[in-house]
């Protein structure tokens, strides 16, 4: 009977396995791709002689068939004087990379919406890209603009601007048990913020918006705030309280009073 549960088990096991993508499906393992890091947002610009000391073999290769990966993604390319199909010396590579931010980060959340902190990675800042190649003419390329009329266009009075503001200072590990003890996957609060603050205490954050326009339409603001008290064993545990005004936004941290039992 023991036997009986053991086999059921294995299949149950292996018919999972194979039903799962492994994330690695972009891979195709005839070519040969050249991974280097990222992280800052920016433009990037990979000349030829980049190229040349990397140990790519440029000279056989059709630079219309050049591909970036990165992020989980194909990233379009700019690339100067691709159309003779020979990369020359005086070819390059242009295009927008973005660090490692917290873009991947909400799966590793049992619930995906207590990621805390969009921007900065719970794991590291740095995103590798992968430059491949092959035949195929048709990849992922900017489109090249050769608009010269622009004094034709008009000039508008506002456009919307988005200002963040995130901290790093102080690693919350997310909800504890009655011993004080963290749940092993990452949980509700769980994350890099600004330093705590105690009870009565009050904490000040500026978000610079430059050159605000005042006859637009009305800001939206964002933010993400998280309590991580676990006072329950002298006091009773904390609440936070967000006000927001017209101007301003402030947090309350207040005490909650718990009744004795009776
Ligand atoms: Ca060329």
């Amino acid at each position: 009977m023991r036997k009986s549960y053991f086999l059921i088990l294995l299949c149950s096991i292996s018919l999972s396995a194979f039903s799962q993508p492994y994330g690695n499906e972009w891979i195709n393992y005839s070519q040969k791709y050249f991974k280097f890091p990222i992280t800052k947002n920016g433009v990037y610009r990979i000349d030829y002689n980049t190229i040349m000391n990397a140990g790519i073999p440029i000279g056989n290769i059709d630079p219309r068939g050049i591909q970036l990966l990165g992020r989980g993604k194909e990233v379009p390319l700019y690339i100067q004087g691709e159309a003779d199909s020979v990369f020359d010396n005086t070819d390059f590579i242009e295009f927008y990379a973005k660090r490692n931010d917290a873009w991947l980060d909400s799966l590793a959340y049992d619930t995906p919406n207590s990621l805390v902190n969009p921007y900065y990675s719970l794991f590291n800042d740095t995103a590798y890209y992968f430059l491949t190649w092959d035949t195929i003419t048709n990849h992922s390329r900017m489109v090249v603009e050769n608009d010269v009329a622009t004094g034709l266009y008009s000039s508008q009075p506002y456009f919307f601007k988005e200002a963040i503001s995130y901290h790093k200072d102080e690693y919350f590990h997310g909800v504890t048990n009655l011993f004080g003890s963290y749940d092993p996957e990452f949980s509700d609060a769980e994350g890099w913020a600004t330093n705590s603050f105690g009870f009565n205490a009050t904490r000040l954050e500026f978000l610079s918006t430059k050159n605000l326009y005042l006859a637009g339409p009305n800001a939206l603001f964002k933010a993400n705030v998280i309590s991580s008290s676990d006072d329950v064993a002298f006091n009773g545990d904390n609440h936070l309280q967000v006000n927001c005004s017209q101007t301003h936004c402030y947090l309350i941290l207040f005490l909650m009073v718990i009744k004795p039992c009776d």
